[in-house]
């Protein structure tokens, strides 16, 4: 009896949040929520007590970019996609306000996943354009969750851009991290083909289909690259805020490069360790925590691959700091690899069998060969490349101004700050091994593609370039 009354006595001395009760809490005091767009994220909440928070969301239907040269009328919680980022503490009474601007052409509301009540809010805040409407929830169940536009047809609301996260802080607040972001995935379905330019209208068929042109995190391709990629620095602990506003995939969020240490799976309390991929289903969450242990560019992927390197599901975490070897080496040695003995030694590029090259038409014929099954994977088949990752080789003032430097690439490698087209890439080539005639082919056959100014480079030219070392 004695040590029952002693274990009781010690669990509920361990916390002062056991008796907290979300739905009773006392409301103490109030203040207007500060809303964030991606990538940020508010700050922690600092309050130990529940308030009554006041969220406004402005609803504002306006062109943006989906990707170079490419734009699409969204529709937007707060301006932008996702929309802007909510965070409250468990038992806040929550006064949202849904404002509707009056250049709009449709009326819009918010289903918010964080409510229990008809609708998540929906029928509450059915909002015609110039119109304001209000109503109140209590945050009575901690965790990430996703709010969207419930207002028909549904699913072209949220193919639109109408999407965004909630965090409902527990009582006891999440644990101290370096850094925390916002990231969301979701689709778009357009009339024109990925890439194609222009003000792209949405296809309902291609939605109905599931069948998106462009599969983006926070709202376009390349939206978290070069110049925007989040940020990071080594040792520090990174929290991502994910969502997935679908419309209808789901999504096998990865970070290449990185373990997940921590993974709220689903936004919920429970915590899974160690995870490589985690699963985020449409109109769900997750919250991934990692510490960046090596510096360098870690990319954000869908790894449904096809989605991430040719329908834009591709962002950059960007971390700084010394090297740390005791973790990660990088390459220590690339050497030719002889299955019979283990002498280095260099392929005696005679022995290979390719045809030699007699005319134009044959160079270009036999470089195309080589360009589908080399380079293409990176550059692309039209050879315009992956933005922030792959630079083009389309019409590239970079290797118009100095064909050498088109050679150079392909037997020295190429790693380093280079711009092309106004673009800056900070990415690595490897070397490739290819014979000079070879090399010969594939390089004129870029030169006389993809509106390049055409050219026609010899194995001799190769072979000097070979000798002479990388070319600026
Ligand atoms: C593994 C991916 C990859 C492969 C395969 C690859 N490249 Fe590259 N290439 C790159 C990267 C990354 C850069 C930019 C390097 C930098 O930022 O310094 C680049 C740069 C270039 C450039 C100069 C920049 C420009 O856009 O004009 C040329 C030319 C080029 N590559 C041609 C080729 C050719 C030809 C092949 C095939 C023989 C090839 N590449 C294969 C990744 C690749
Ligand atoms: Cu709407």
């Amino acid at each position: 009896m004695g040590t029952i009354l002693l274990v009781t006595g010690v669990l509920s001395a361990c916390s002062a949040e056991d008796d907290f009760d979300p739905e009773t809490a006392e409301i103490v005091g109030e203040e207007t929520a500060e809303l964030t767009l991606p990538p940020d994220v508010p700050p922690p909440i600092e309050r130990d007590h529940a308030t009554k928070l006041i969220a406004n969301m402005e609803v504002i239907e306006k062109e943006m970019r989906l990707a170079d040269g490419v734009t699409y009328t969204m529709w937007t919680f707060g301006g932008d996609v996702p929309g802007k980022f909510i965070r409250a503490r468990e038992g806040d009474m929550i006064e949202f306000h849904l404002q509707n601007h009056p250049d709009n052409k449709l009326p819009h509301n918010i289903d918010l996943h964080a409510v229990n009540g008809p609708g998540g809010g929906a029928e509450s805040t059915f909002t015609a354009p110039g119109r304001e409407t209000v109503f109140t929830f209590r945050a009575l169940n901690p965790g990430l969750y996703v709010y969207h536009c419930a207002t028909a047809p549904v699913g072209m609301h949220i193919a639109n851009g109408m999407y965004g996260l909630i965090l409902i802080e527990p009582a006891e607040g999440l644990s101290e991290v370096d850094e925390e972001y916002y990231v969301m995935q979701s689709e778009f379905y357009t009339e024109g083909d990925y890439g194609e330019r222009g003000l792209q209208p949405f296809d309902m068929d291609r939605a109905i289909e599931e069948d998106p042109e462009y599969v983006v995190f926070n709202g376009s391709v390349g939206s978290m690259q070069g110049e925007n990629a989040i940020t990071s620095e080594r040792g520090d602990q990174v929290r991502l805020f994910v969502g997935n506003g679908g419309p209808n995939l789901t999504s096998s969020f990865h970070v290449i490069g990185e373990i997940f240490d921590k993974v709220h799976y689903e936004g919920g309390d429970r915590v899974q360790n160690n995870v490589q991929t985690t699963s985020i289903p449409a109109g769900g969450s997750a919250i991934v925590e990692f510490e960046t242990e090596v510096p360098g560019n870690y990319i954000l992927v869908d790894h449904a691959i096809f989605r991430a390197f040719n329908k834009g599901a591709l962002a950059t975490l960007a971390v700084s700091g010394e090297e740390d070897e005791n973790v990660f080496t990088g390459q220590q040695l690339e050497q030719v690899y002889q299955p019979e003995g283990g002498a280095v030694q260099e392929i005696p590029q005679e022995e290979r069998t390719i045809p030699a090259a007699e005319t134009l038409e044959e160079q270009m014929e036999y470089g195309r060969e080589v360009y589908t099954s080399v380079c293409q994977a990176c550059h692309m088949q039209d050879g315009t490349g992956i933005e922030g990752a792959f630079p083009p080789i389309a019409n590239s003032d970079y290797l118009n101004e100095n064909p050498d430097r088109g050679i150079s690439a392909v037997v020295h490698g190429l790693s380093g700050e280079i711009t092309v087209n106004g673009e800056t890439y900070d990415g690595v080539m490897p070397r490739q091994n290819l014979t000079n005639e070879e090399v010969a082919n594939v390089t004129t056959y870029i030169l006389n593609s993809f509106d390049n100014e055409g050219g026609r480079v010899t194995p001799g030219d190769v072979e000097r370039i070979r000798e002479q070392g990388p070319v600026e």
